[in-house]
């Protein structure tokens, strides 16, 4: 496929993903401004690129027609939180907007994939509006903790480095760094609140000075 038809289909997903950020930090906006915490620390988003796309296709085994139907990651949000508790209130919180249809949900959160990969996903249906008109696209968010982050970040970068053929002494030690961030979320969320109460007092004081 030509790189110009394959720009024509990829816009509605940039738009999306532009979309999607600022509206998810404006979430992060409005909470600091109100002197709340947020449950979203950071939001990142990217469209896939062509080649992973078509490497994605032909290892699932999925037709060039069928790519945007099927691939549902082309346009991907990731949502870090600072607890394992904010996680399920973002999940609340995306799953009671008007502007986005939840239509599958994957937690990985409660069941760690062999991996030791740990995210909650969640595919929307979301419209975006083109030159063209309206279309309707899937977008995957993934939403999880900055430690579960810190973890996949450098998985994903060995994978990337190994060709997914990761070493199998490297999986052991990946394997125990998985296991010591359930441990570190853990006691991390026993001193949420806290963390939570001297952050707010921060923001507040920010505000403050921001309105002299
Ligand atoms: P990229 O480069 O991040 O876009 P699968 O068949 O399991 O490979 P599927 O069915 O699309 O993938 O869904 P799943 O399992 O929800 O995974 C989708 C995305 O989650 C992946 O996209 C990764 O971003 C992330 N992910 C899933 N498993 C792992 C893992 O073991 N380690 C890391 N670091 N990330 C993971 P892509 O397209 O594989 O990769």
């Amino acid at each position: 496929m030509e790189i110009q038809l394959w720009r024509e289909i990829l816009n509605p997903y940039d738009l999306a993903v532009k979309e999607l950020t600022v509206k998810f930090e404006h979430l992060i906006q409005e909470h600091r401004q109100q002197g709340l915490y947020s449950p979203i620390e950071q939001v990142h988003g990217r469209v896939k690129t062509i080649s992973s796309i078509l490497d994605k296709a032909q290892k699932k085994n999925i037709p060039i027609n069928e790519i945007e139907e099927k691939l549902e990651d082309i346009a991907g949000i990731r949502i870090i939180c600072q607890f394992v508790e904010d996680i399920q209130k973002v999940v609340e919180i995306i799953r009671s907007r008007t502007d986005m249809k939840v239509i599958e949900e994957k937690d990985y959160v409660n069941n760690m994939k062999n991996s030791g990969y740990r995210s909650y996903h969640m595919i929307i249906e979301y419209n975006v509006e083109t030159m063209n008109g309206p279309k309707c696209i899937h977008a995957e968010i993934q939403i999880r903790t900055l430690a579960m982050n810190f973890w996949a970040t450098i998985e994903h970068s060995l994978q990337y480095k190994y060709k997914k053929n990761i070493p199998d002494h490297i999986r052991e030690k990946l394997s125990s760094a998985a296991d010591a961030i359930i441990v570190l979320d853990q006691e991390m969320s026993q001193v949420r609140s806290e963390i939570m109460d001297a952050q707010n007092a921060f923001q507040i004081q920010a505000n403050l000075v921001a309105d002299i």
